[in-house]
């Protein structure tokens, strides 16, 4: 039986709207864990981590909290590398998405160590690929991608060790549901040459043909890391996030995604971001967010031929 270990991760130091820091807590009351359980794991929840509160500082050369940020991001860092060395898959719950910088840090050592392919599928409305230099806001939940790539300070690229090279090469990532890019952020994108599926292809395309687009190069022998952000679903169905955008995936497309990634099984970590229980209405996102993760999980309506 794998072992599921919840990651708690109460913090909004990321974000300049306050709230995802109550991300955790709405997701254990959404019913996370039973929910697991109900797909076959054995779940560890290991409470919260702890570090510094937040300074709602203004941004100084270019971040805002950079301190603070690298300080979450070691303790994210720690905690998933322990559980994916003893065998366990980890699920951060976040917390903004300047978190997965940790996350994806430590998976990729993980990878890298055992020579594992590591493939990362980025869900969300934004690219997240902002440079201090380019970012509009310095709030470091629009830079992980960037970070990721080897692009931002040594605090949040170095995390594996001063010596260790950037966490991702810019063909191990997918964005999917993108719909707000910041003019300079979309330069960063196009020259990394990063795959994008955006809003556009999805309507273009179908969700189905971009999933399976996505998982194309996705065998058996890759780990497969989903960095989810609520704001990536269309925020009629999900509130209770700080950056909604107007025109995301719809419930069942959302799900459909969730399902094509459920059928690949290379799913090895990922991450829950974003959720934003101040902005919710009576912990409907946290609701959904648990109902998605069922499905990722391997929750189908039917039985269905492999
Ligand atoms: N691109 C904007 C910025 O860098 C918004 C980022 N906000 C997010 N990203 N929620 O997922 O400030
Ligand atoms: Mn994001
Ligand atoms: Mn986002
Ligand atoms: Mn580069």
């Amino acid at each position: 039986m794998t072992t599921l270990t919840l990651i708690g991760a109460p913090t909004d130091v990321g974000a300049s709207v306050l709230g995802a820091s109550m991300g955790p807590d709405a997701l254990r009351i959404a019913g996370i864990a039973r929910a697991m359980q109900a797909r076959g794991f054995d779940v560890r929840d290991q409470g919260n981590l702890a570090g510094p509160g937040n300074p709602q500082a203004e941004p100084a050369s270019g971040f805002r909290h950079l301190a603070e940020v690298a300080a979450w991001n070691r303790a994210v860092y720690e905690a998933t590398h322990a559980a994916l060395q003893a065998g366990q898959l980890p699920l951060l719950m976040g917390g903004d998405h300047c978190l997965a910088i940790g996350s994806i840090s430590a998976v990729a050592q993980h990878c890298r160590a055992r020579g594992r392919r590591l493939k990362v599928l980025w869900f969300d409305a934004h690219a997240d690929a902002n440079t201090p230099e380019s970012s509009p806001s310095g709030n470091l939940h629009g830079m992980p991608v960037a970070c990721l790539l080897g692009h931002g300070p040594a605090q949040l690229t170095r995390l594996a060790g001063p010596d260790a090279p950037p966490a991702l090469q810019s063909g191990q990532i997918t964005l999917i549901g993108v719909r707000s890019v910041d003019a300079t952020e979309k330069r960063f994108v196009n020259e990394h040459g990063i795959e994008v599926y955006d809003m556009r292809t999805i309507d273009e395309l179908g969700m189905r043909a971009v999933m399976q687009a996505a998982l194309a190069d996705v065998d058996q022998d890759t780990h497969l890391h989903v960095s989810f952000d609520m704001d990536c679903l269309d925020p009629s169905v999900a509130p209770g996030v700080g950056t909604g955008v107007r025109g995301g995936p719809t419930y069942r497309e959302t799900q459909l995604c969730m399902e094509m990634l459920a059928d690949c099984g290379a799913l090895g970590s990922a991450d829950l971001v974003e959720l934003n229980p101040a902005l919710d209405v009576r912990n409907q996102t946290a609701e959904l967010a648990v109902d998605l993760l069922e499905s990722l999980f391997g929750k189908s309506t039917l039985m269905r031929p492999q």
